[in-house]
């Protein structure tokens, strides 16, 4: 009789255990926090079935889409069949289906329309932070167009017809744009690295020529773009006054690029699903769209746009990467137990829901300021505060990203690192977050020039919004370990600015990315005080806001006090870098 029993592992049987994988539901309904935070601050019937609905749409039908889109990127098409350049860039149907769900669920209209007044901002956030871990990244290439049809808001000008497909519902009509600033030269250094001139013709429009080194989304319908514009003689100013903002219609009507040569699409770690190319613009016919000379401080307001986007999407996928993880915990057994109940695991998880939640209000923070900017409805401090946690917001959360999606993945053990599970993209995506739209000691140096340009108002706005967030604590003793900790790192970063400027040549550049790293733990742990706060508010609501304030919320004041900052350290830091 043991010879007809089969055998568990032989030829065809592959043994009888099949770990069960981790399901995506409705990312809606499962996210407490969003859900806490709009009944809180948003509580309306036509949003919450809205974002229902959009959930059930989410897992029924985007994430196939952007899992296709990852499994088929896009090509150059550089010639016809008959030997003709044309320099097509050919991208897959879901990516198409992708720009019309976008255009139909009113991801940037929603941001124009304004239908839930100062609040309008945090709607629109809301489903573009549900979209992002599930749409192939197209999230970039609205992101962009959001930031191009804030521009044109922003200045004015008559491009109507570029400014309603932008912000349009109406699929068929519906634009996406790009953001060339990028060239050879540099992309931090925009101003130095800008070689494209601008030649005026007859009719007032200009002819582009110049190079364009890294054009994601170069599928777009139009972009905007700098250059500079020459003189009789050819001649162009130098620096950031001689930069000027041009909008262009990528294609032409008929199909054939205006004056633009792909020169390649770029090979990249991540980000596949987007098309990223070099662009050599020979004569590329382009409208001016700022002053004269006015390029830089012009497209700011795009910058404002794409790096709050890059904020919410960085939050988007620490919380898909954070559901993911307690899902498959539930069903991962390991030395006879579920993953769930091994305490050292569940811990390892309940660090990156800290985190998760921490990024989550911190990026519905600013796209609140936003709303309220944009519904005329700000307060001096509003716009003060605006201004600096944009950047902080975006280089604070990219990391997190990095490191939560990170340790995420090891959460599935093996799997985790195995393509078809669709883990991998989510690290590679994230890793992106903290390099485009300014990297972190770029928009640490941003975070300076806000404070300068606004002779220190915006650190005062800073101590005086956060010192109010913690008077209205005051009363819960639950919560007061948090309160404190923070009362005395507020405290101690206010004693670091007062002195700061004082301090010998350099310091302040020195300390830039440890002021920014306070500014972001402080500002989170206020957010996440102020959440705990609410009469509505859970005992996990209170745990996360002291667990955060476990850490260190002031690294610049422990750094400054190491020494880091002193005048010998640098040559210090370049001796250990170069040793040998
Ligand atoms: O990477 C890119 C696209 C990727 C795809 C998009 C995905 C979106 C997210 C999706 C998520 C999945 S596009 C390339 C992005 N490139 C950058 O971010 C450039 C990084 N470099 C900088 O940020 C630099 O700080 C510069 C280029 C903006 C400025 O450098 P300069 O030349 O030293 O600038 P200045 O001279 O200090 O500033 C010129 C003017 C000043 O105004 P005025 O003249 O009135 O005094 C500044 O105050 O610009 C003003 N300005 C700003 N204003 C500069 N930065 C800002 C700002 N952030 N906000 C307001
Ligand atoms: P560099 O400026 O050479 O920076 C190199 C390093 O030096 C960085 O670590 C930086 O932090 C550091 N550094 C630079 N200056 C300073 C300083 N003053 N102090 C301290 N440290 C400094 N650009 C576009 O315009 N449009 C796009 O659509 C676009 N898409 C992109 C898509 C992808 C996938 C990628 C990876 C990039 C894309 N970019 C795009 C370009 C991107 O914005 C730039 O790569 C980025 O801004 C950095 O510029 P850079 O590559 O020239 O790096």
């Amino acid at each position: 009789s043991h010879t007809h029993t089969p055998a568990p592992f032989s030829r065809s049987a592959i043994g009888t255990f099949f770990q069960e994988r981790p399901l995506l539901t409705n990312p809606f309904t499962q996210d407490a926090l969003l859900r806490a935070y709009l009944q809180r601050h948003l509580p309306d019937q036509q949003v919450q079935r809205d974002l229902l609905l959009f959930g059930e749409r989410l897992v029924s039908e985007i994430e196939a889409l952007g899992r296709q889109c990852e499994l088929s990127p896009p090509v150059l098409q550089r010639y016809d069949a008959w030997g003709r350049r044309v320099d097509r860039i050919l991208t897959c149907d879901a990516w198409t289906r992708l720009k019309h769900i976008s255009a139909q669920e009113g991801l940037v209209a929603a941001g124009y329309e304004r239908t839930y007044g100062d609040w309008s901002r945090v709607y629109q956030m809301s489903k573009i932070y549900l979209f992002a871990p599930s749409a192939g990244l197209y999230t970039c290439p609205l992101a962009m167009t959001d930031g191009a049809a804030k521009v044109i808001e922003s200045l004015g000008v008559p491009v109507r017809e570029a400014f309603e497909r932008l912000t349009t519902r109406d699929e068929k009509r519906f634009w996406t744009s790009g953001q060339w600033m990028t060239e050879r030269r540099g992309g931090s250094d925009v101003s130095s690295g800008t070689e494209t001139v601008a030649r005026r013709q007859q009719d007032g429009w200009f002819k582009l020529y110049g190079f364009k080194w890294f054009t994601s989304a170069t599928d777009a319908d139009m972009t905007l773009t700098l250059a500079r514009i020459t003189d009789r003689h050819g001649r162009s100013t130098a620096g950031s006054s001689g930069l000027s903002l041009f909008l262009a219609e990528a294609w032409d009507s008929d199909g054939l690029c205006n004056g633009i040569e792909v020169q390649r699409l770029k090979d990249k770690l991540g980000t596949r699903q987007v098309p990223t190319a070099e662009l050599l613009l020979d004569g590329m016919s382009a409208q001016l769209l700022s002053e004269e000379g006015r390029g830089v401080a012009s497209i700011a307001n795009m910058l404002t746009i794409t790096r709050i986007h890059n904020t919410v999407c960085a939050v988007g996928a620490m919380r898909r990467i954070t559901h993911l993880c307690r899902e498959y915990a539930r069903k991962r057994a390991a030395f006879r137990k579920l993953l769930k109940d091994h305490a050292l695991h569940v811990q390892t998880l309940s660090r990156l829901e800290v985190e998760t939640r921490a990024a989550f209000l911190f990026a519905m923070e600013v796209c609140r300021l936003l709303g309220r900017e944009e519904n005329r409805s700000a307060s001096d401090r509003d716009t003060l505060l605006l201004r600096l946690l944009t950047p902080i917001a975006k280089l604070y959360t990219a990391s997190q990203a990095v490191s939560v999606v990170s340790e995420g993945l090891e959460s599935f053990g093996g799997q985790g690192y195995i393509e078809d599970t669709g883990l991998p993209s989510m690290l590679r995506d994230a890793q992106v977050l903290s390099i485009w739209e300014g990297t972190t000691n770029v928009l640490s140096l941003d975070v300076l020039r806000s404070i300068a340009k606004s002779s220190g108002s915006v650190l005062q706005a800073f101590f005086t919004d956060v010192t109010e967030r913690l008077l209205a604590a005051e009363a819960s003793a639950a919560l007061r370990p948090a309160v404190a900790s923070l009362r005395t790192s507020l405290s101690a970063l206010k004693r670091f600015a007062q002195t700061a400027a004082a301090r010998p040549a350099g310091t302040l550049e020195l300390s830039a990315r440890d002021l920014a790293y306070s500014l972001a733990r402080i500002y989170m742990g206020a957010l996440l005080v102020d959440h705990a706060t609410w009469e509505n508010a859970t005992h996990t609501d209170i745990y996360a806001a002291l667990r955060w304030c476990d850490q260190d919320l002031c690294p610049v004041v422990s750094r400054d006090a190491a020494g880091c900052y002193d005048p010998q350290t640098a040559a210090m830091d370049t001796a250990l870098v170069y040793d040998g």
